[in-house]
Formats: C-alpha cells, structure tokens, sequence
C-alpha cells in the first residue's frame, strides 16, 4: 500500500485505522485492482490548490489589523505583522532573530513577557504546507497582547509565564509553499529537502524517519544537519523552557511524547493529565473534537522529532497539537480561511490551560525537585 504512494497525509491514531495518502489516477486503479479498501476524499488536490491560489490573488494588499487573521499570510506579510506587534507593544513584546535559514531568511521569534520566570515556547509551520500551523501560533501572540487589557485570565498568566512564539520555523520551506509547490513539505537543502521534524538528535535516524532524500520524511545527513533546527536546538540550550507546543496539520490531535517508541514517557500521566484538560478547552468554543495520543500510536512512528528532542534532552513538557481539519474529506493542508479564527480560539484555549497548569505545578509543595525527568 504505501509502495504505492508518494505521499502520507495524515495518520490514524488507531494504528489500524486508515491513512490519508496522496495517490497518482493509475495509483487508484492498482488499488481497485488489488482489492485494496479505499476512499476517495479529495479528487484533485492541484485543483483545490489552484482554487486557494487564485482566491489569494484576489486578496487585498495591506489588510488592516482587524482582517488580518481572514486569509491566510506569506512569510514576508508574518515578518511585518510579528514587527507591528512588536511596536503596538513595547516592553511587553519583543522581536529575536534565532538565527538564519538555509536560503538567508531570518527565523524569527515573537517574545511576550512581563518578567514571568515560566517560559514556553510555541511554534509552528516546520512543515511548509500546514498554513494554519503559522497562522495560530501568531493569532495566539496577537490575542495574549491585545486581549490583556480585557482579560483578566491573560494578564494573570502573563504575570508568571513568558512566551516565545516562533510561527515560521520553516521559512524557505513555507515561501516555497506559497510560490511554487502549495504541497511540499520540507525545507529547501538542495532542492530535495530535509524533513524537519525528523533532524532532531534524539533517536535520530530510527523507524519512522527515511535515509532517501526524496522521502517526504528525508531526515537529513545527520542530527542537526539543518539551520533551522540548530536554531531551535540553540534556543532551547540558552534558556531553561518549561513547556512547548509545537503546532502542525491536520488530524486534531493533541500529541505527546514518545514518537519514535512505545515506552511510556517517565512523565506520562502528567501528559495525559495537561493533555485532557486542553482537548476539552479546545472543545469548549466549537464543539471540536482533539484527541490525546501518544505521537508513537499513529499509524507510523516518527524518529528525531523536535518533540521529543526537547523532552528527551531538556525535560520540557513538549506537546504537538495537530490542528484542524480532522481529516483529508476537510481540504486537508487546504483549510478554507473563514476557519483559520475558530482554530485560533481552539489553540488559545489549549495553551492558556497548559500555561495555567504551568503556574500551578510551580507553586505547587515541592516545585523544583522534579520528576525522574527533570534535573
Ligand atoms: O509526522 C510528523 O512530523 C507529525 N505529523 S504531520 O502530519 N504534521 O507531519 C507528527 C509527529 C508525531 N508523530 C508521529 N508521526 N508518530
Ligand atoms: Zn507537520
């Protein structure tokens, strides 16, 4: 089955459950052929892409602050909103440069803090063509700035927690997604592209990772062979972060640590504990459903993971949160934008639980002597 096919999509959490793969028409008929159950979910995804394209070219330039989370935003139209929020919030926010992607680009970092010692960091968009994986982890700054003055609850959390927010991990990957291929993955490493999510240097290289550059899941020569993730890497290693989100597409799933084995992680019920508390703030504003998994249960693993590198090798709590839609039959990586808002307050509700959980455990009797994962 998946010899026939270029590309996965998707998995199931149940590891017998279907997958969503990407099929040539000759593809289908050999599935037919074999006996293969299938469904069709999306007909022609270069169709949908060409719809999506041609929708954003009849967008206006210079949206205006209140549309800005309307449609979807290219990598230079992110780069001037982090700025503007930046300026509409001095000594709140703060612009970093983490370092510098393959094709020159910065990769930039939105910091909101008060002085709160809980750092977390979000972050999204290491896969190019996951767009609602930029757009939320931008919408979620824009929202913990500009909503403080009317919540309570955000300023009560910015009281303690620090955020780092970088929503373009990827930068050439996501330009490349814009521009050239609304479907690649990657980043841009000579045209092949390393997969991100597999150049981390915990299990690098094992099950669920490939060693042939045109793989989807191409993991590079080695752990941290990619700018991008020596950024991230770097990150991590200057400043002590107690909790991430890492936001992709699609599934709506909220994932934690391990990928890349079945061993219960030595954390495992406080995961599974933070984890139901955000899937039900995450259902609390549309009735959408995110279930909680270990990342190993998907259908295929998934080794050198920036997940569960950061808590392998820094005992963060790392969550992946697979955003809407819930499968390939909701246009895939292709969400309409009039969903792009509703996914945001989804991922608000997430984080601010999480945050909130963040603050409790360091008041908690006995904060600071840690689990057996933590130092
Ligand atoms: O494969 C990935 O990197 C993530 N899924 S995505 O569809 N956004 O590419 C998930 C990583 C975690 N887990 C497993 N695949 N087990
Ligand atoms: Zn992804």
């Amino acid at each position: 089955m998946l010899a026939l096919s270029e590309d996965v999509w998707s998995e199931h959490p149940d590891p017998r459950g279907p997958i969503v793969v990407v099929l040539a028409p000759p593809s289908v008929e050999a599935l037919a052929r074999r006996g293969i159950r299938h469904r069709l979910v999306i007909d022609d995804i270069d169709a949908v892409a060409a719809e999506e394209r041609c929708r954003l070219g009849r967008r206006l330039p210079n949206a205006t602050a209140s549309d800005w989370f309307a449609d979807y935003r290219d990598v230079d139209e992110v780069g001037v909103y982090m700025a503007e929020l930046r300026d509409q919030h001095p000594g709140l926010a703060r612009l970093r440069s983490l370092g510098t992607s393959l094709e020159g680009q910065p990769l930039r970092a939105l910091e909101i803090s008060r002085g709160g010692d809980i750092r977390i960091v979000l972050s999204g968009g290491q896969h190019a063509r996951e767009w609602i994986a930029v757009m939320v982890p931008l919408c979620i700054a824009e929202r913990l700035l500009n909503g403080q003055d009317a919540s309570p609850r955000i300023r009560a959390i910015l009281d303690s927690v620090s955020f780092v927010v970088v929503p373009v991990a990827n930068p050439d990957g996501y330009r490349h997604s814009w521009r050239v291929d609304r479907y690649w993955r990657k980043n841009r490493r000579g045209g092949y592209g390393v997969d991100l999510n597999r150049n981390y240097g915990v299990a690098w290289g094992r099950a669920g990772s490939s060693a042939d550059r045109s793989s989807p899941n191409y993991r590079g020569e080695h752990a941290f062979s990619e700018p991008e993730t020596r950024a991230m890497r770097d990150l991590f290693e200057t400043e002590k972060v107690r909790a991430h989100v890492d936001f992709h597409s699609f599934s709506q799933l909220i994932l934690y640590p391990w990928s890349h084995t079945r061993d219960d992680p030595p954390d495992r019920d406080e995961f599974a504990a933070i984890a139901d508390r955000m899937s039900s703030a995450m259902f609390a504003p549309h009735g959408v459903k995110y279930g909680i998994r270990p990342g190993s249960d998907l259908t295929i693993g998934a080794s050198g993971t920036l997940g569960d590198w950061v808590y392998g090798e820094h005992a963060v709590l790392a969550f992946t949160i697979e955003l809407r839609p819930a499968s390939g039959s909701g246009g895939g990586f292709v969400l309409p934008p009039e969903q792009i808002v509703p996914t945001c307050k989804e991922g608000l509700g997430g984080v601010l639980e999480l945050a909130e959980w963040m603050i409790r455990d360091a008041s908690a009797p006995g904060a600071g002597t840690g689990g057996p994962a933590r130092d």
